[in-house]
């Protein structure tokens, strides 16, 4: 008996030993949905995760040279979607990771019934929406001012004379060129880059094409070609590798660019006008920071802006300087600081 209540004791130590415990490095996975190459909201998202995990070790090291450091794992699902439950499972299934840090509007709903299958699994989730679930923290970003933006200065440019903008034709068309339909694209990008350029002249058509998926750049650099041979001088592409062609296309005939996410006037200088971004390389590192300082607010929805600092739009690069006149440049800093004091009111929901 007392043989047998021994073996109990120490399976029982066994047992608790696996459990993760605080002297057990901290591990986090960064759940990339799709692929890193070619999309700037995933090398965003992992870049500024792994530099707050860098930041945060040499921060301990110094301070207690037997601390075991944070491990950070980037995983790319890549682009076939009826993949990723099985592997964001798969992921949560391993206990392995303290935190699964990912992004893109479509996370939320494939992560929440794991957090009823693994109640101790977190997951912050970024550029998505969520709230009320308190193993999950969201932050997205005001995607209409985003849209706005592009939509206004590709208002701006298919309105614009020849002698101010070499490529702009007589046609007041301009497009929004999408890798496919989501909630988030045909609710809030699409219809607020309409409302930008219809803010600069009424009459401006938007044309809205998709490729289907988020890395053929030979598909889009076709449907690039048609809309520009239909009288389109303006793309906003937002198709993650398929953009490469839309650069390509748009170098070989001669029509611009508006672009999203992160900073594209050296992808193809002197075609590309704009750059309306988001900040999620700094949203990416104070979010796995704040997790390493157990100071994460789980079960929290976020929405942030440009009055945050989180939505950019890219007035000083020298490109930018150089490819749009002065005339067009401040009306770009009027309708920003228009925004970013409170004039023009650019809500989500
Ligand atoms: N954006 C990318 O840049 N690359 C992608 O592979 C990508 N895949 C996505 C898949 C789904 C299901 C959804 C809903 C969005 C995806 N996005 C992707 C779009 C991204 O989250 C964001 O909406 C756009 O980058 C515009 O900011």
């Amino acid at each position: 008996n007392s043989f047998l209540c021994a073996t109990v004791i120490i399976s029982l130590f066994a047992f608790i030993g696996c459990e993760k415990t605080d002297t057990s490095p901290k591990k986090i996975a960064v759940f990339v949905p799709g692929n890193l190459a070619g999309s700037p909201v995933y090398e965003m998202l992992a870049a500024g995760a792994t530099e707050a995990v860098t930041d945060y070790n040499a921060a301990m090291e110094s301070k207690n040279n037997s601390f075991s450091p944070v491990e950070i794992t980037v995983i790319e699902a890549g682009t076939n979607q009826a993949e990723w439950s099985n592997k964001l499972t798969a992921l949560c299934a391993t206990s392995e990771y303290d935190v699964i840090i990912s992004s893109n509007p479509s996370l939320p709903d494939l992560a929440a019934p794991l957090t009823e299958q693994f109640p101790s699994q977190k997951f912050i989730l970024l550029d998505g929406y969520y709230p009320n679930n308190s193993n999950i923290t969201t932050v997205r970003y005001n995607q209409r001012e985003q849209g706005f933006l592009a939509g206004y200065v590709a208002g701006l440019v298919t309105t614009a004379s020849v002698d101010e903008m070499k490529y702009a034709n007589k046609e007041l068309k301009v497009a929004l060129l999408a890798a496919q339909e989501y909630p988030v694209m045909n609710e809030i990008i699409l219809p607020s880059f309409i409302e930008g350029a219809k803010y600069v002249n009424k009459d401006i058509q938007v044309e809205f094409r998709v490729v289907g998926n988020w890395y053929d750049a030979i598909k889009g650099a076709d449907l690039a070609r048609s809309l520009y041979n239909s009288g389109v001088d303006v793309i906003l592409p937002i198709c993650g590798g398929a953009s490469q062609g839309v650069f390509a296309a748009a170098k070989e005939l001669g029509f611009y660019i508006t672009w999203f996410d992160d900073n594209g006037f050296g992808k193809a200088p002197g075609y590309v006008v704009s750059s309306a971004g988001m900040k999620q390389k700094q949203m990416a590192y104070e979010q796995t920071y704040a997790f390493l300082e157990n100071k994460t607010e789980f079960g929290t929805a976020r929405t942030v802006g440009i009055a945050d600092g989180y939505v950019e739009f890219i007035l000083d690069d020298p490109i930018l300087l150089e490819t749009v006149p002065a005339t067009l440049l401040n009306q770009m800093n009027d309708i920003y600081k228009a925004i970013q004091s409170g004039k023009i009111v650019l809500n989500v929901e």
